[in-house]
C-alpha cells in the first residue's frame, strides 16, 4: 500500500474562491514516510517565496501497490541562455523539433507568457493548432500520484551530473515531466516556475528534459505548464492518466545518462 499525499495552498481565500495560488506538492510514499512528508508539505506552504498561505488543503489517499507503473526519467540537459528572450526562442525551437506545429508552439508560448495569474495545474493544448483543450480555466490539469522510486538512487544520479541536493524545483519537475511524457498522446511539455526568484524552465520531449536557465524575468510570480498533445488524443483518458495513474519514476540504468 502506498499513500498519495497532495497539498495545495492559497492566500486570501481558497483556490475555488479566487485565492492566490501559493504552493502545491505531490508525493506517493510508503506508510513509514507519510507523517514526515505531510509535515514537510505544511512547512512548505507556510514559508513560501510566493507568500504565506492562509488556506491549505492536504489530502491523503491510499493507492494499491498493484496499480503502480514504473517509468524511467528523461536525460537532463541544461542550456545556459543569456536572457529570457534567447531562452524563449530556444525553447520554442525545441518544441518545433519535437513535432509541435510552429503556430502551436508560438501560441503556447504566448499563452503562458500572457497569463494574468498563475494556474495551479497545466493547460492542455492541441499540438497542431495551439488551441487550448482543457476546460479547467484557472485550475488547469494537475498531475498527481507520482514520485521517485528510490530517493537515494535519484539523488546520486542528479549529483553525478552536478545537480546538488537542494535543487528542489529541478528534483520535482524531472519526476513530473517523466510521468507527463509517458502519457498517451503527449508530444511535449513547456514549463516555467511561478516562484518569483526562479527563472529557469524546461521543455520535455520523449527524448530529453531540456532546461533553459532563463525563461522568465526575475521577480515575476507568473508561471505554469503547457502540455502539447496529438490531435486525436482522447482528452478524458489523458487527464485521468495524469491525475490518477500512480507512477514511480526510476533513474536510467547505469550506462545511460
Ligand atoms: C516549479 O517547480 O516551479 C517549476 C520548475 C521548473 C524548472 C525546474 C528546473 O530547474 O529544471
Ligand atoms: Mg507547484
Ligand atoms: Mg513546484
Ligand atoms: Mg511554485
Amino acid at each position: 500500500m502506498l499513500y498519495s499525499v497532495r497539498m495545495r495552498a492559497a492566500q486570501g481565500s481558497t483556490h475555488e474562491q479566487g485565492g492566490k495560488h501559493i504552493s502545491g506538492a505531490e508525493r506517493l510514499v510508503s506508510g513509514e514516510l507519510l507523517t514526515s512528508v505531510a509535515a514537510a508539505m505544511l512547512r512548505r506552504a507556510l514559508s513560501h517565496s510566493r507568500g504565506t498561505a492562509d488556506f491549505i488543503n492536504l489530502t491523503v489517499e491510499t493507492v494499491p501497490a498493484e496499480a503502480v507503473r514504473e517509468v524511467t526519467c528523461l536525460p537532463i540537459i541544461t542550456v545556459n541562455t543569456p536572457d529570457m528572450i534567447a531562452g524563449r526562442e530556444s525553447a520554442q525551437a525545441m518544441l518545433i523539433r519535437a513535432g509541435v506545429a510552429p503556430v502551436a508552439a508560438a501560441a503556447g508560448m504566448s499563452a503562458l507568457a500572457g497569463l494574468p495569474v498563475s494556474l495551479r495545474g497545466a493547460m492542455v493544448v492541441n499540438a497542431q493548432t495551439g488551441l487550448r483543450l482543457d476546460t479547467q480555466a484557472e485550475r488547469g490539469v494537475r498531475v498527481s500520484r507520482m514520485d521517485i522510486a528510490d530517493e537515494q538512487d535519484y539523488l546520486h544520479w542528479l549529483n553525478r551530473q552536478g545537480y546538488g541536493n537542494n535543487q528542489i524545483h529541478l528534483r520535482e519537475a524531472v519526476v513530473l515531466a517523466a510521468k507527463v511524457m509517458s502519457a498517451p498522446g503527449m508530444v511535449a511539455e513547456l514549463c516555467w516556475s511561478d516562484d518569483p526568484e526562479y527563472t529557469a524552465g524546461y521543455v520535455a520531449t520523449p527524448a530529453a528534459y531540456t532546461r533553459f536557465t532563463q525563461l522568465k524575468p526575475h521577480g515575476s510570480p507568473i508561471g505554469g505548464r503547457i502540455f502539447f498533445i496529438q490531435e486525436n488524443t482522447d482528452l478524458k483518458q489523458l487527464v485521468d492518466y495524469l491525475q490518477y495513474q500512480p507512477i514511480l519514476v526510476k533513474v536510467p540504468a547505469a550506462g545511460g545518462a
